[in-house]
């Protein structure tokens, strides 16, 4: 069998690198950054190398499971739609279409069929009930992109081949390769901020690999960063440093947030940041000095008991100092399609969807249609009126990655309906009644619609299958077309479901006054992408429609997906460019800077700054390089290496609490107690300790057969469903108050047992 090349970008995380795959059939026989990939040129991480290892998992299961006799087995398609179909429409018959509801995990923005999918089966479930792995994550972001700029998506991202000053806040991109900041390479990138005379400061309280590339690192306590950024805010106003240049013309409300700031000055706060008042007007003065500078956050600022107020402020500090939207500060990219910021009137655009409804049973407010992660257990386990019923979970697992795994879990196996797609039998999917699996990653085609929105320069870059389907597989967008119509239960087939979907993208582009094909017709369009059907047929309506589209022979020389085809090494659109105002979709054209919702939550951080002389020690969050999130701890290439599921502890609370690396403690919440082994270090200060995320805990049920030969401990199973940052209904996963104590041999629980982990 003759080698054969096959090139993609990888799908796995943020980064999206190009890879270069030597195959021989359906082997994988190396893998290799692409040196010509137009944006990573030549950069991948240790997991990009395993898509091989995915494809060939035994445990990614192949055919459908159906729940038979309480056990999942083996079924055809049809016998598990039909299944699926049933168990829904049940639910809906016997409760109202809310007794349903929907949670979206995160591979679904990485996955080109999932994410255009989405909205037909929503559509056809028809329940307003949806959580996502977003209110786990950024939804404090989202918030303040809303508020401010008129859209969740319309990010401001750190110009970080340009800057020449970054701040770094709460994330660790050597480790995670970066987050609403798509950029592949990172590490890389940080390194040349440095050699071309720039400076970079890493704000953590844990030392970390990214904090190890900076010229500072500044160590706040857990959880102070609000009062941090608004300290500085308040040197900018006292001290003459504020300076919006041309932002001057579109800004509001600049002289309300130096009034509802202004007592938050470095010397009022060092107590409750820990950072000496004296360092951080320095900072400031050095930051609004240094003309191309950023400061970008994430989930170390956002997942936190104050995110909103944090993310909120990590804008002010870059619009005030002028860096938004200027070459080396916070950009707004412009990709070649599926932005909402590139639709509609430019400026100008409706008030955010927030709070039309809210959750039953804490009376969550809704943000963009959405209800808190958190509050997804107890809408399935309180009774009564409106209690969720059925569940669609798509590549998602909330026992593991939301607060609470204990109560998930109970949640979801109580439920009538868990109908999951996902490739494995995993904590969440164990429960369900039926399991639809994609194929893995080599057999679908790529394009990131999501994070192309979010990236650092602007490229578009699309990836064919490498692999073909097994006969008795089905596409990920297929098996979303014959779940819609399950859920009608009108006998659609699947290509009357993706014409209907293909024909709603087109009319909504020709329904654009401001689109380049309005006006046209929807046969029309649909007439130019055939033969074309499924996910490619929506990105060659989205490319050619969008900003740099050939707007269907309206400017002949633009995008359409042939000319991606044609260029398997992605096509580069160039450097950031300035978009304000045209970027906007606020109500009033402007970015008004004191949105109430944030600004309201001001006494709330107040009243942490006056009370809290913090005792005791808070569990922060890790991530290691090999790991994503919950999901590929069954890739035995992954797993090698000494053990990372282990308490970071400092030496000093080690020798106060009496014990070694080794050694099991108990670390105890309100809401659970973990048996964890310690791993003393010096990278965490005292009072923090540090567990990463995503580890199976409780094998029964789970066929992740390398995952159960090295477990490790749920990190939330400690995390406090019940504590949110407030404005966004975010969950708090870092700063948990945590009990930590000592434990003799003979209390050691199963499985987190020492001699297997270390
Ligand atoms: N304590 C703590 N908790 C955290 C975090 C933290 O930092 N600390 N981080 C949070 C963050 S940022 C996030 S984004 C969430 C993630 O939370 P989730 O999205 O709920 O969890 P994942 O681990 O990403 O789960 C992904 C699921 O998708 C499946 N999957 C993988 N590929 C595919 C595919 O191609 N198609 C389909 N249909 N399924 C697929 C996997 O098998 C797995 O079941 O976790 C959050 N939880
Ligand atoms: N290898 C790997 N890569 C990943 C993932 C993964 O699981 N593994 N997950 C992906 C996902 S879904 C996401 S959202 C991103 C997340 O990307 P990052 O945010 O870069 O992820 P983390 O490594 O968790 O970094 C968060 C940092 O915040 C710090 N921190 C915690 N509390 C505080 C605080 O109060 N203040 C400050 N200033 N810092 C604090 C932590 O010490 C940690 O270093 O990573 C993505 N990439
Ligand atoms: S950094 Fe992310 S996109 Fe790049 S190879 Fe690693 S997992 Fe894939
Ligand atoms: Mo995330």
């Amino acid at each position: 069998m003759t080698a054969r090349t096959a090139i993609r970008t990888c799908p796995l995380c943020e980064a999206t690198c190009g890879l270069v795959l030597t195959m021989e059939g359906d082997r994988v026989l190396r893998t290799a950054g692409d040196e010509d990939d137009v944006f990573s040129k030549g950069f991948m991480c240790p997991k990009g190398a395993t898509l091989g290892e995915l494809h060939h998992d035994p445990d990614w299961h192949r055919r459908p499971l159906i729940r038979h006799r309480g056990r999942l087995v083996e079924a055809s398609w049809d016998d598990a739609f039909e299944l699926a179909g049933h168990l829904v429409r049940a639910v809906v018959e016997q409760s109202g279409p809310t007794a349903m509801a929907a949670y979206f995990g995160n591979p679904i923005s990485h996955n080109l069929g999932g994410l255009l999918y989405a909205p037909v089966y929503l559509k056809a479930l028809g329940s307003p009930r949806l959580f996502t792995a977003s209110s786990l994550d950024q939804r404090p972001k989202d918030l303040v992109n809303a508020l401010l700029y008129g859209d969740r998506f319309t990010l401001a991202v750190p110009d970080l081949d340009r800057t020449d000053f970054l701040v770094v806040i709460g994330a660790n991109p050597v480790e995670s390769n970066g987050s609403l900041a798509t950029a592949p390479g990172w590490p890389r990138r940080l390194r040349a901020i440095r050699e071309r005379g720039g400076r970079l400061v890493v704000v953590d309280p844990v030392r970390t690999r990214t904090a190890e590339l900076a010229d500072e690192h500044i160590r706040p306590r857990v959880g102070s960063d609000a009062a941090l950024l608004a300290s500085m805010v308040s040197v900018l106003f006292d001290e003459g440093l504020v300076r919006l240049g041309r932002l001057g013309g579109f800004v509001t409300g600049v002289e309300r947030v130096r009034e509802a700031l202004a007592d938050l000055t470095p010397e009022r706060v060092a107590g409750f940041t820990g950072v000496p008042a004296e360092s951080v007007r320095d900072l400031t003065r050095r930051f609004a000095a240094a003309g191309r500078a950023c400061v970008y956050g994430r989930i170390g600022t956002t997942a936190t008991e104050f995110g909103t107020l944090t993310s909120w402020l990590v804008d002010l500090v870059n619009i005030l100092t002028g860096n938004l939207d200027r070459e080396g500060g916070a950009m707004f990219p412009l990709p070649a399609c599926g932005s909402p910021n590139t639709r509609g009137r430019p400026g100008f655009g409706p008030p955010p969807r927030l709070g039309r409804f809210a959750s039953r049973v804490r009376g969550l407010p809704e943000r963009f249609g959405e209800l808190p992660t958190s509050c997804l257990a107890e809408e399935i386990d309180t009774p009564g009126d409106g209690q969720l019923r059925g569940l669609l979970l798509i590549s998602g697992n909330p026992v593991v990655s939301a607060p609470n795994s204990e109560r998930t879990a109970r949640a979801l196996a109580s439920l009538d309906a868990l109908v999951a797609v996902d490739p494995y039998v995993n904590d969440s999917t164990r429960f369900a009644h039926v399991v639809l699996p994609p194929p893995g990653p080599l057999q679908r085609s790529h394009y990131d619609v999501h994070f192309s929105t979010w990236a650092v320069r602007n490229v578009a870059n699309y990836s064919p299958a490498v692999l073909d389907l097994d006969p008795r597989q089905l596409q990920e967008w297929q098996i979303m077309c014959r779940l819609a119509a399950a859920f009608e239960g009108r006998g659609a087939t699947e290509a009357d479901v993706d014409r209907r979907h293909a024909e709603a993208t087109a009319r909504a582009a020709v329904a654009d006054a401001h689109s380049p094909v309005s006006g046209r017709t929807v046969e029309q369009l649909l007439a130019a992408v055939a033969p074309r059907v499924g996910p490619e047929r929506l990105l060659d309506l989205m490319i050619r429609s969008g900003p740099y589209g050939d707007a269907f022979g309206g400017r002949p020389d633009g995008l359409s997906l042939a000319t991606l085809e044609a260029r398997p090494h992605g096509v580069d659109l160039g450097p950031l460019r300035p978009r304000l105002p045209e970027v906007l979709r606020t109500p009033t054209g402007t970015v008004a800077l004191d949105p109430p919702l944030v600004v309201d939550d001001l006494p709330r951080l107040r009243a942490a700054v006056a009370s809290r002389a913090r005792d005791g020690l808070v569990l922060v969050g890790r991530r290691h390089v090999r790991s994503n999130n919950s999901w590929m701890g069954n890739v035995p290439s992954l797993m090698t290496g000494r053990p990372r599921s282990t308490l970071w502890l400092s030496p000093a609370d080690a020798e106060r609490l009496g014990v070694g690396t080794g050694d099991l403690v108990a670390v105890a919440t309100r809401v659970s107690t973990v048996h964890a082994p310690v791993e003393v270090s010096e990278r965490v200060p005292p009072g923090v300790v540090s567990l990463p995320h995503g580890w199976l805990h409780e094998p029964d049920g789970v066929r992740l057969a390398t995952a159960r030969a090295r477990p490790g401990v749920n990190s939330n199973r400690l995390a406090d469903e019940l504590v949110l940052d407030v404005p966004s209904g975010n969950a708090v996963l870092n700063g948990i108050p945590v009990q930590v104590t000592a434990l003799r041999p003979d209390e050691y629980e199963q499985p987190v047992n020492p001699l297997t982990l270390m």
